[in-house]
């Protein structure tokens, strides 16, 4: 189908070539602009809103950008390029900017929920000094700024509805991940029985694979017009794979990765998550094994946690990894040849390249 990374900004533009990711950073500063000094002028808000460009300016930037730039992505796929005008691509890098919006505000509240330190290779917000839990305040801020933006740039177009609603549930569904997320890992109380993997599926999918996988790909099919409730659910079923698939790496790399590479420090032992890690060494360690990791999960001191991961180390987890990440790819082909009939599948196969065998 429609394809291409470097593409013409519109036929019209005299402007040298620049790709997708330039065009998408280059749009920020306009963005930033836009919510802080044209959107409301009461002189009275003028502190406020210096503090929305400073927690728009911490921690919209400096990710790895994959949602944000789906959404252009996938446009692409489903449009011509001679259709593409240099508006439609400026709306889908904007409504890229909203998921990422999204993301900033969830992760920001993530990393208060969660205790974190670190977050993109620098302290976590609310972790600055003078932020603290005002960081709150900042997260509510990071998603009005989402409907602000919509009704700035899109409000005209025939599928702003259908984006509302979709920012909307997905904020919903992410929201109730969450719960999930929260109320399997009470703190004080380690309770193993509770890590089961239909719990862990039903954390993923609902507070990581909705926001980040299938709402980009959602919002471009309802740019491009593709509004067939059959469709949407046909991209829907790869895209929460795919999304479940990323959140068992993000568990993986808590405990394996690199934060240097990744950013941040984990805390999924300390805060007695139910990560895949967990829940996978659950199905395979001996009774003796549970006992022990019953006495040191979910606590902050160093020997515990050394013990959780010398443990995993004896269970040969990333071995145990490696695997599923083979047989998940596997997977993902076939659900992809099954279920993207008439979607083009390289909208599914971009995305699939930027997440496998990933270490950040
Ligand atoms: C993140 O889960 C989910 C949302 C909705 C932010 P997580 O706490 O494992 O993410 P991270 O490892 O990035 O803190
Ligand atoms: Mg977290
Ligand atoms: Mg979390
Ligand atoms: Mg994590």
């Amino acid at each position: 189908m429609w394809s291409g990374d470097r593409v013409c900004n519109g036929v019209q533009s005299k402007k040298a070539l620049l790709s997708d990711p330039q065009l998408f950073d280059a749009q920020f500063e306009e963005l930033v602009t836009e919510l802080t000094e044209r959107d409301l002028t009461d002189p009275a808000l003028q502190d406020a809103l210096q503090r929305l460009r400073q927690v728009l300016l911490y921690n919209a930037p400096g990710g790895k950008r994959n949602r944000g730039l789906s959404v252009i992505g996938s446009l692409r796929e489903f449009v011509p390029p001679p259709e593409l005008t240099q508006d439609i691509v400026q709306r889908a890098l904007l409504v890229g900017w909203c998921i990422e919006l999204l993301q900033a505000f969830f992760l920001v509240a993530d990393d208060i929920m969660d205790g974190s330190v670190t977050r993109r290779g620098q302290p976590c917000w609310y972790k600055k000094d003078g932020i603290g839990l005002d960081a709150i305040n900042d997260a509510f801020l990071l998603e009005a700024s989402i409907y602000r933006l919509l009704r700035k740039y899109c409000r005209d177009q025939p599928y702003y509805v259908n984006l509302l609603e979709l920012f909307a549930e997905t904020s919903f569904q992410t929201e109730l991940g969450q719960t999930l997320d929260l109320i399997s890992a009470p703190p004080g109380h380690v309770d193993l029985n509770r890590f089961t993997i239909q719990r862990y599926k039903a954390i993923v999918k609902y507070k990581t694979a909705f926001y980040s996988f299938y709402l980009p790909v959602a919002a471009a099919m309802y740019m491009a017009g593709i509004t067939s409730e059959e469709e949407h659910n046909n991209a829907k079923h790869i895209l929460l794979e795919m999304g479940e698939f990323f959140q068992i790496q993000d568990d993986y790399l808590d405990c394996y990765g690199d934060p240097a590479v990744t950013g941040k420090i984990g805390t999924d032992i300390q805060d007695s998550k139910c990560s895949w890690l967990v829940v996978t060494a659950l199905e395979v360690m001996t009774p003796e094994q549970r006992v022990e990791l019953e006495a040191c999960y979910g606590r902050h001191d160093e020997a515990s946690v050394e013990k959780v991961k010398t443990l995993y180390n004896t269970l040969q987890m990333p071995k145990l990894y490696r695997k599923y990440e083979d047989e998940s790819y596997e997977r993902l082909q076939k659900l992809i040849a099954r279920h993207a009939e008439n979607l083009p599948h390289a909208v599914f196969l971009n995305f699939a390249k930027k997440i496998y065998r990933r270490n950040k």
